[in-house]
């Protein structure tokens, strides 16, 4: 069953989100829990955009919305982390979209856990990405994708990378919303998820299994 707060995200009903956002802290609430029900409700929200019930500008606002409780919930997600890791990650989210909160989600994630985090921000060129990772000697690139016109421009990307011989010892993740298992292959990535934790987890356990 939604949560009131998956409802309230889903109805574009700002205070009210971020009420219940306040209140289920205030309660001991999983603040994973918590951006999990958020999440949810943007789901929603794009299920409307897609019937035609909403527009643009009810994207634009949901999102507002999702910034919002994200800023409150950081500080309890990063409480909420255990352990550390060391390593150094390349994110992007690549030409033709421009989508990052669920980025934005793994960088601060990954920044919690000592990950040396370099953040390329939006519509990013394979070939810019490319020459981060010469320069950086990354031990990931995380590319997040949330429209299928981007799909193209990753497998170009990681086409590039094995071209240049920058693919050896670099694992690749891909998450968000649009990105199955299936993408994960056309791209010869090494790992997909449609949750933040999960990707930071891959992260840690693979430099384990480094040392
Ligand atoms: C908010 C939103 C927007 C906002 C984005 C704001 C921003 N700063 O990001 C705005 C209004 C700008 C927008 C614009 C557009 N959008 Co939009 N948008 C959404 C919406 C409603 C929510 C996306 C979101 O942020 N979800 C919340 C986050 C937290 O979830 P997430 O990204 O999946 O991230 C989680 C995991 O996947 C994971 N993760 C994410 N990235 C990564 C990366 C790695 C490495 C790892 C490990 C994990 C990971 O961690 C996160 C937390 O667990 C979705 C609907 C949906 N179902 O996703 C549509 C959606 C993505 N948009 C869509 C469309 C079509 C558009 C537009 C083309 C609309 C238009 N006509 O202009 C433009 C795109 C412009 C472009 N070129 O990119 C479609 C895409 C359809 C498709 N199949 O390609 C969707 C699916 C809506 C729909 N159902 O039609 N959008």
């Amino acid at each position: 069953m939604a949560s009131d707060l998956e409802l309230h995200i889903e109805k574009l009903e700002r205070d009210e989100a971020i009420a219940s956002v306040n209140q289920r802290l205030a309660g001991d609430g999983d603040p994973v829990a918590i951006l999990a029900d958020c999440r949810a409700g943007m789901t929603n929200v794009g299920e409307l955009f897609q019937q035609g019930d909403y527009y643009l500008a009810e994207l634009l606002l949901s999102a507002e919305i999702f910034k919002e409780a994200v800023k409150i919930l950081e500080p309890h997600l990063i409480g909420s982390q255990q352990g550390a890791a060391r390593g150094k990650i390349i994110l992007a989210t690549m030409r033709g979209d421009i989508h990052d909160l669920g980025k934005n989600i793994v960088a601060t994630l990954l920044r919690v856990q000592s990950f040396e985090v370099y953040d390329l921000g939006v519509n990013v060129e394979p070939a810019e990405l490319v020459e981060k990772v010469k320069e950086v000697q990354p031990d990931f690139v995380g590319l997040s994708a949330l429209i299928t016109t981007s799909f193209d421009s990753a497998k170009e990307a990681a086409d590039l990378l094995v071209e240049k011989g920058l693919r050896q010892g670099l694992k690749i993740l891909v998450g968000g919303g649009v990105t199955t298992p299936t993408f994960r292959d056309y791209i010869g990535a090494d790992f997909q998820t449609l949750d933040a934790t999960a990707g930071v987890d891959y992260c840690i356990e693979s430099m384990r299994v480094a040392v």
